[in-house]
């Protein structure tokens, strides 16, 4: 199994303080507190905890603006605690992780990728923080953390989130929204308790029909009364066993920018569903009609369309379970090589276990079963390896396709939808042999 410690960032004390909590963080360093006005100097103990941060004295310091991030650790700001991300946009913050960094079966912490939608809470004491559980319940619910591990199954589970808009960068013509490539994908070992216990506990009403839930993250506009995103699923889907609300992430506390101190885990469906800084879900009679549940947003065309073509929203359908998929995680595209080299990587079905996966050195006219390890858990994806022997010296592409346990195969070109959702095609890697 792999190595589930989570890399130390540069300056953790800094930005876990900034992180946390600015205007505190602001008081202690530069002696003023709002994040509007920050005229202070940095004096007396904040000047000593900033001169034993960047390493050195900082002889002119009288200069520092207040409320300054110096330049040297400035730029991994956003993504502190987090390894090797490739930023893509910093507000909201979405960040995603190159194929190579998620060679582990379970994906640490640090290279857990992010899709933030809204602004991230900083207030976020696990101590305090609830959970209510109304709506159609017989029994409408406030819980703690604490509570939540005394009155329910605490359970650990290896379980994969992958973002609906994964490899959206990839469509032609291009789709709008984040331009993920491969990396909004992770498989990170879950602790919580299931949704399931905590809703049959509540008393679930006849007549329900889909869940909705509400984060503590803010809208971009700063709008009080908007959410940035409040998604649901069926309440079958809710039901199953292996829907978490998580509160540890590889055995210790979730990230920030993946919803600590609480959040669900819904996997093999769209990362969206898996509301993080999660506060509260309710039940429906409806299908939930929340901010990103509605309009084109996660959802695709009830039929195939061409590339380009204008659809009609009302075939918009919402998507369920996410499709077939590999990545290829050794070895790094454009690597150096031996002539014989293991390519690994993982597979995915949402919903569904992954059957075979096949490996090709000569552009697909070959193909190789790899080894595939079973699921290390419902949810979890597969691991596989195959061990490849290349001809001569040259350049070559690895190539890797799952087949499910439905019979269905990985596709060689993108089912083209509007808004870049479900891109499931071949992944590819470039080698030269030397
Ligand atoms: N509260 C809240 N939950 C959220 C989001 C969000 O913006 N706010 N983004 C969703 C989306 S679109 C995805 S893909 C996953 C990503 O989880 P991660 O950031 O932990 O990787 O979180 C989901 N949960
Ligand atoms: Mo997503």
């Amino acid at each position: 199994m792999s190595d589930h410690d989570t890399p130390t960032p540069k300056h953790p004390d800094l930005h876990e303080f900034f992180a946390k909590d600015p205007a505190a963080a602001d008081r202690a360093f530069f002696g003023r507190e709002t994040c509007s006005d920050r005229r202070g100097f940095l004096r007396g103990a904040g000047l000593a905890t900033m001169a034993a941060m960047v390493g050195a004295a900082i002889p002119l310091h009288r200069n520092m603006p207040g409320g300054l991030i110096p330049a040297a650790f400035a730029d991994e700001n956003v993504l502190v605690g987090k390894d090797g991300l490739t930023l893509l946009n910093d507000r909201p913050v979405n960040a995603e992780t190159p194929p190579h960094l998620l060679d582990d079966a379970i994906t640490p912490t640090a290279r857990h990728f992010i899709r933030n939608n809204g602004i991230a809470p900083t207030d976020t004491d696990p101590a305090t923080w609830t959970l209510t559980v109304d709506g159609m319940v017989d029994n409408p619910m406030t819980y703690t953390i604490a509570d939540l591990q005394s009155r329910f199954e605490v359970v650990t589970m290896a379980l994969t989130i992958e973002c609906g808009g994964n490899g959206r960068a990839f469509f032609d013509p291009p789709a709008k929204g984040n331009q993920w490539t491969y990396g909004a994908v992770a498989c990170s070992e879950w602790t919580g308790v299931r949704l399931k216990d905590v809703l049959a506990a509540g008393g679930v009403q006849s007549g329900v029909v889909y869940t909705a839930h509400v984060g503590a993250d803010a809208h971009l506009s700063g709008d009080p009364g908007k959410l940035p995103i409040s998604r649901g699923v069926p309440i079958a889907k809710a039901m199953t066993d292996n829907v978490l609300i998580a509160f540890a992430m590889n055995g210790g506390a979730l990230h920030p920018m993946n919803g600590a101190p609480l959040r669900l885990v819904v996997p093999g469906w769209p990362g969206s569903c898996s509301q993080k800084w999660l506060q509260r879900v309710y039940l429906r009679d409806v299908v939930h009609d929340g901010p990103k549940m509605t309009g084109k947003a996660y959802r695709v065309p009830s039929y195939k369309v061409e590339p380009g073509e204008k659809v009609d929203k009302k075939d918009f359908v919402i998507i369920e379970r996410m499709p077939v998929k590999s990545l290829i995680t050794n070895p790094a595209n454009g690597a150096g090589s031996g002539r014989s080299i293991e390519v690994r990587g993982h597979a995915w079905s949402g919903d569904r276990t992954v059957a075979a996966v096949d490996v090709s050195h000569d552009f697909g006219a070959t193909w190789m079963a790899a080894e595939l390890d079973a699921p290390a858990s419902d949810g979890a994806w597969q691991n596989f390896r195959a061990q490849v022997e290349l001809p001569a010296a040259g350049y070559y592409e690895l190539w890797a396709r799952a087949t499910d346990s439905e019979g269905v195969m990985q596709p060689h070109a993108i089912d083209w939808n509007p808004k870049g959702y479900l891109n499931n095609t071949m992944h590819r890697v470039a080698v030269r042999v030397s």
